[in-house]
């Protein structure tokens, strides 16, 4: 018993809130060699946020200060209900504090592990959400080249979301060089060092995340790396009997060694499996039609949300002009918490009216450099590893990882 208290006093200890901005920041509720993420609470509205944490220290060389600068890029401009929002970037002598909205649920490969192989059902209903965060990501010119059930975050009601984009780049169709991701959902392309059509290879590796999904495995596995390499490089993988023959034609499409003959996001838009495996209509792709996309980047503005700002101290120009520049600062932040929030428990009003633009993100707009980046086929290996076959897909995965060490090193 003593142990068990003096245990969990010191874990609160370790814990201990801080505060940064307006967000009272506590627990860790993610780890990588970048930093922590760790769970807040927007004191003005009393919503969660999630704090990606990333200390400058840990970024040393300039591929780091790169690759960090394009995450912040890349978050300040995507927007859509399955992306991760970025609600605003705080900046100390030490640290640079991404501040993101918060998804009460866990990772989609927890989630796999926790139910086993996924009903075909569900499996779509959860598959159209990704291709949907993908399909926005490629329609605003971003590659996340790190997609894997890891970086999807499922809540109770099976909504999804996409997070993390340490690895991702922009393109408007050149090829990209660097190979990077993990090992396990890497493209073939990738994996032989050459240059790569960005959504192509994204594609692949969404493949892999189908298949893992309805067989509770991953199709490339093997503790040795070079037998991984050539397992993916010939696409030589074992479609399971208990798929139906939809679902396992839609996979062969997307795990297609040759990019050029590999199913494009209109062929998986229009493949059976995609539109008949659930009931509900099909979304627009983004990619096919440009006016969801201009509806997909266009902030409504809820008449409510902004007189409930306005008793806090904004002012509905502030409001509507930082709104309409798509600015992330405290009075965005602060717009989008009230847009999402469930509670109607009172705001507690500010003392002075709001500044105009709340903490900066690196002043005047220059590049917020820093922040350590996550090297290439960097695994998560934080967890102890859950019983049945994902945990031997995880630790396959952080093997491979570990003995590739950075892809981007590999020469085949
Ligand atoms: C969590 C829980 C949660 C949000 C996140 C993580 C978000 C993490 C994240 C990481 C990135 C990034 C954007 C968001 O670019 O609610 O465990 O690297």
């Amino acid at each position: 018993m003593v142990t068990v208290s003096g245990g969990r006093k010191a874990k609160a200890e370790r814990e201990q809130t801080t505060s940064i901005g307006n967000y009272l920041l506590s627990k860790t509720i993610g780890e990588g060699t970048f930093g922590k993420v760790k769970v807040g609470v927007h004191i003005l509205t009393g919503e969660r946020v999630a704090v990606k944490v990333l200390e400058k220290d840990r970024i040393v060389d300039k591929g780091d200060v790169k690759r960090v600068s394009r995450e912040i890029q890349i978050l300040k401009h995507i927007q859509h209900p399955n992306l991760i929002h970025l609600l605003e970037v705080i900046e100390k002598p030490r640290h640079l504090y991404l501040v993101t909205e918060h998804i009460a649920g866990g990772e989609l490969f927890d989630y796999i592990v926790r139910n086993g192989r996924l009903a075909e059902d569900v499996g779509c209903r959860l598959f159209r959400q990704i291709m949907l965060a993908v399909d926005a990501c490629h329609a605003m010119n971003v590659i996340h080249r790190d997609l894997k059930p890891e970086n999807m975050m499922v809540d109770d009601a099976l909504n999804l979301k996409l997070i993390d984009f340490g690895l991702s780049n922009t393109s408007e169709g050149e090829l990209l060089a660097t190979a990077c991701g993990s090992p396990c959902y890497a493209a073939p392309e990738m994996i032989a060092g050459k240059r790569y059509n960005g959504p192509l290879a994204d594609i692949w590796s969404l493949g892999v995340c189908l298949f893992a999904m309805l067989c509770g495995f991953l199709p490339f596995e093997d503790a040795n790396t070079p037998a991984l390499y050539r397992s993916i490089l010939n696409g030589e993988y074992t479609l399971p009997d208990f798929l139906s023959d939809d679902a396992k034609a839609l996979i062969r499409g997307m795990l297609t060694v040759d990019p050029t003959q590999r199913f494009t996001t209109k062929a998986i838009y229009s493949h059976p499996w995609f539109v008949k495996a659930i009931r509900e209509p099909v979304p627009p792709a983004l990619t096919m039609n440009v006016d969801a996309l201009r509806d997909a980047l266009t902030t409504k503005i809820d008449p409510r949300v902004l007189q409930l700002m306005e008793q806090v101290g904004f002012s509905r120009e502030q409001v509507e002009a930082d709104i309409r520049a798509r600015k992330r600062n405290h009075c965005t932040a602060t717009f989008f918490l009230l847009v999402r929030r469930k509670s109607d428990a009172p705001l507690k009003p500010m003392r002075k009216p709001a500044p105009p633009a709340g903490p900066k993100p690196a002043a005047g707009g220059k590049e917020e450099g820093a922040a350590g980046a996550k090297p290439a086929a960097q695994v998560k290996q934080a967890k102890p590893p859950a019983p049945g076959s994902m945990a031997a897909m995880r630790a396959a995965a952080a093997a491979a990882a570990a003995a590739a060490e950075a892809l981007s090193l590999i020469h085949i």
